[in-house]
């Protein structure tokens, strides 16, 4: 039986308190949950606090450059479907230096998650605005408040009626796994956008902040009506929704779509170097 202690224990560089430590509980307990042994995993991610938790759990990783965790995880899943691949980054690599990443990844639909670490700044950097920083938010480089609109990642990706949308928050770990779980069964592409206060650079969304805001979503929630998911979606004030906001059942997952990805994997097939040869003498 696989439990989180096959997932290791590492010693971490993250601030104490910081809610990152809170994630990586999770998704230890999510991939135990889900019976998936190390070696079936493969996790990848960018540049940042959130993109170090790849080093901290003994399983498959690849950790590439800010913003690029989607397309080598996109790619590592086309080699080898048979391995349950998770982007995990944080919100400024997942939406700012990553964003047009993301749009192509909800529109592809292939069969990965992104568990995207939303603490609403960047954290490595020592605390500059991200796209997800609320309007007006005063940082050391924003010291008259961030001045652009904040990006709503689950907004976006409802309103393309992605795979499977959900958003959770550091403070509820078994909620949180349960999410995650859910998003990795699910045969497309799957987002879990994660509250995670940054207890050193954010000093509005604290802890207390999210709190004060989070509310799980109840079971009248119908995850497939996309207008109540859109509605839930942009519930962003005094209270904030967590939970599975919207789910596409409809969508045919990227590989159905692509016959290349059909039969066995690309990384266990034995090339046919004749045709291949053939191939390349055709551009001489
Ligand atoms: C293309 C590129 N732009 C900018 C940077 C500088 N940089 C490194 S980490 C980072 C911010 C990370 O923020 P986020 O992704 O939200 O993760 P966090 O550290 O908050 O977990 C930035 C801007 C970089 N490494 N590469
Ligand atoms: S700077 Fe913020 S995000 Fe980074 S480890 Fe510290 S608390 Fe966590």
């Amino acid at each position: 039986m696989v439990t989180t202690d096959d997932y290791g224990e590492f010693e971490t560089a993250w601030c104490p308190g910081c809610g990152n430590f809170s994630i990586l509980k999770a998704m230890k307990k999510a991939l135990a949950g889900l019976g998936l042994a190390p070696h079936q995993v493969c996790l990848v991610s960018g540049i940042g606090q959130a993109a170090k938790a790849p080093h901290y759990l003994r399983c498959n990783a690849f950790n590439g450059l800010h913003g690029r965790a989607l397309p080598p995880a996109q790619a590592i899943k086309m080699a080898n479907p048979k391995l349950t691949v998770i982007a995990e980054s944080g919100d400024g690599c997942s939406y700012g230096e990553g964003g047009n990443h993301f749009l192509a990844a909800v529109r592809r639909n292939m069969d990965i998650t992104l568990v995207a670490h939303d603490n609403q700044i960047y954290g490595l950097t020592k605390g500059q605005a991200s796209p997800t920083s609320l309007l007006g938010m005063k940082t050391k480089a924003q010291p008259f408040g961030a001045p652009s609109m904040p990006f709503n990642p689950v907004g976006v990706a409802v309103a393309m009626r992605a795979g499977f949308v959900a958003r959770g928050f550091a403070g509820e770990i078994d909620h949180l796994a349960g999410l995650i779980e859910a998003a990795v069964r699910h045969p497309g592409f799957s987002l879990v956008d994660v509250f995670q206060p940054c207890v050193s650079f954010n000093k509005l969304n604290t802890y207390a902040w999210y709190k004060e805001r989070v509310r799980k979503l109840d079971e009248e929630h119908d995850p497939t009506d996309w207008q109540a998911a859109m509605n839930k979606a942009f519930e962003m004030g005094e209270t904030i929704p967590i939970g599975v906001l919207w789910r596409n059942d409809e969508i045919e997952p990227f590989a159905s779509r692509l016959p290349t990805m059909r039969g066995e994997p690309l990384a266990t097939r034995v090339p046919d170097l004749q045709t291949l040869d053939k191939v390349m003498h055709s551009y001489g």
